[in-house]
């Protein structure tokens, strides 16, 4: 007898991450079975068209509610949350949508039996006090933005319901993600992704980071394959049931710069740090991943200079 394809819910499917990674849902589940849900409609054409979208915000637990009894989702992809720069702006909201939202998408899941949940973490949760080359996966964690704080315990609650309630739960702590495709929002990383555009366009960047602050970073096609081979994993294979560290490359301002001028020789760069230097320079500035290369296999493909040919080549690509 032929499987049923599953029902995969994307909430925040219209973010960085999530518009790209509903788009590779539909190729694996078909576009009809991967509901893209979010607070606003796609902009892209390609995610309007390849598949069903609903207005949802991940605090309203009846929409939600009514949403799973019409689709019944076999898993649901979490992706909505305040960043850690716009968190720092309001703090209580960035603290009620984080934390409520994943209650909301936890309780739901157990509700309705969903079967496999997956829920982002980030370097964030890490902080001053914490080893900050090759950060190791169980290590001190004093994370001191309220998106760190939030992502901290939410990873404790994912391991919660994993233990308490059998919820097969699974994320990953994601360092800053960069692609060509849709712009983040409110993070402190964002400078990665902003300074290619301003490249192709031949202005002038002005970093809000100082020049040799190291950052763990991905390239977003690493990013979506972890996702991927993380969520296909066996369960008995998941060993780590708070959050996986995940590390690609680090590198600093000045060295993504000097990536960008082997293809943009008259490139320029101009440092102005703000308020967002003090997030960074509380990180990490490289991550031991081991513990996911030993449970299901994780090796990135992408380092800076691979990189930073592929965003060139596709942003002249779609801005000619
Ligand atoms: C941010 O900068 O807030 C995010 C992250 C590292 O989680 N990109």
């Amino acid at each position: 007898m032929a499987k049923t394809p599953d029902t995969v819910l994307v909430i925040g499917a219209c973010g960085q991450l999530g518009s790209e990674l509903t788009l590779a849902l539909r190729d694996i589940y078909g576009g009809a079975n991967v509901v893209a849900a979010d607070v606003a409609p796609p902009k892209q054409d390609d995610l309007r068209d390849s598949g069903p979208f609903e207005h949802v915000n991940v605090l309203d637990t009846k929409v939600l509610g009514e949403l799973a009894a019409k689709y019944k989702f076999k898993q649901i992809y979490h992706l909505a949350a305040v960043l850690s720069a716009t968190g720092e702006k309001n703090p209580k909201f960035a603290w009620r949508l984080n934390m409520e939202g994943l209650f909301n998408v936890l309780d739901l899941s157990l509700e309705q039996q969903v079967e496999r949940v997956y829920w982002p973490s980030s370097i964030a949760v890490f902080g001053p006090g914490t080893p900050r080359h090759n950060t190791p996966q169980h290590t001190i964690m004093d994370p001191n933005t309220v998106y760190g704080i939030s992502k901290q315990a939410g990873e404790r609650w994912c391991e919660y319901y994993f233990q308490k309630h059998g919820l097969d739960v699974r994320s990953l702590r994601y360092p800053g993600l960069i692609g060509y495709k849709a712009l983040p929002g409110g993070g402190t990383t964002d400078y990665a992704v902003d300074i290619y555009h301003k490249a192709i366009e031949g202005e002038t960047f002005e970093c809000f980071l100082s020049e040799d602050t190291q950052l763990p970073m991905m390239y977003m096609p690493d990013a979506l394959k972890a996702t991927l081979d993380l969520m296909h994993a066996p369960a008995e294979n998941i060993k780590v049931r708070d959050s996986y560290n995940l590390s690609a490359m680090s590198f600093s301002p000045e060295e993504i710069a000097a990536s960008i001028r082997k293809y943009i020789p008259d490139f320029k760069i101009v440092y102005k740090p703000d308020a967002r230097q003090q997030i960074a320079a509380s990180w990490p500035q490289s991550i031991d991943d081991s513990a996911a290369q030993q449970d299901w296999g994780w090796k990135p493909a992408y380092n800076l200079d691979a990189m930073t040919a592929d965003m060139l080549q596709n942003l002249k690509r779609l801005k000619a």
